[in-house]
């Protein structure tokens, strides 16, 4: 008995243990693709694969935004078109944070701030995190947006909700999200992207609270969810809740994570 329940939390933390990632510097053709959305007058936003990387190929992007003032271009650069570029929670374990590195070179026109952050898109909708600046150096500099959980997405359209990253989860895809805003008068941004490199995290039962910390908060999430059968407290991910899934939650707790 006791080995058959060893067995399985080897098997869970196959599944469970250790990071995704999805990377491109190379921006081949048809690899990325540009979802627009744009208010006020708008404007356009469009890429190509240009040599002047950090090494080798960067990703140029222009966003031509209209004069009037307030008018922005939104762009969610989205990598990837086959199930190796995709995450699928439901054969890959749930996600606990994800990360993203790109390094971004600003080359001309300025408007309110040139925004970029992480964005994913998981069934038909597309999530970005808080929008972070890229400022104008002329330099490449590497931007981080690191350790973002589900619930720190918002949708892009504006509507309420936040991405599914528990293993019912529908597919998700990801990329880069770049807003151009207009104080007044017409302009075009142009900025290369090079090095881009997204981290998924799996969730760690061990945590079981979701605060990032493994402690004896987690026991008491733990015991709440279990003692009401709760679909989450099925640590060892069989199907049922039940005494093998306490031994399996504090393996992992003792361990002090996955
Ligand atoms: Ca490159
Ligand atoms: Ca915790
Ligand atoms: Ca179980």
């Amino acid at each position: 008995m006791r080995s058959v329940m060893l067995a399985s939390i080897a098997a869970t933390c196959s599944v469970a243990c250790g990071q995704v990632v999805y990377q491109d510097g190379e921006f081949a053709s048809g690899t990325w693709v540009i979802e627009p959305s744009v208010s006020g007058d708008g404007g356009s936003v469009s890429a190509v694969t240009s040599p002047t990387g950090n090494p080798g190929n960067a990703r140029r992007v222009t966003s031509a935004v209209n004069a009037r003032a307030g008018s922005t271009v939104n762009g969610f650069h989205r990598f990837g078109n086959t199930n190796a570029t995709r995450y699928e929670p439901g054969t890959q374990g749930a996600i606990g944070s994800v990360s993203m590195w790109v390094d971004v070179r600003h080359i001309d026109g300025l408007g309110i701030g040139e925004g970029v952050t992480l964005a994913i898109k998981q069934g038909q909708v597309v999530y970005r995190t808080g929008m972070r600046y890229m400022g104008n150096s002329g330099s490449w500099v590497r931007l981080e947006v690191l350790s973002v959980r589900g619930d720190e997405f918002s949708r892009v359209d504006g509507q309420p909700g936040i991405p599914e990253f528990s293993a019912q989860g529908q597919p998700i895809r990801f990329g880069f999200f770049t807003s151009s805003e207009t104080p007044g008068g017409a302009f075009a941004s142009i900025t290369d992207f090079d090095n881009f490199r997204v981290e998924v995290v799996p969730a760690c039962k061990a945590d079981f609270n979701e605060d990032g910390g493994v402690d004896g908060s987690d026991v008491g999430a733990f015991f709440a969810a279990w003692e009401s059968g709760d679909a989450d407290a099925d640590v060892n991910a069989d199907g049922g809740v039940d005494g093998a899934d306490t031994e399996a939650f504090f393996a992992l707790w003792q361990a002090g994570g996955c």
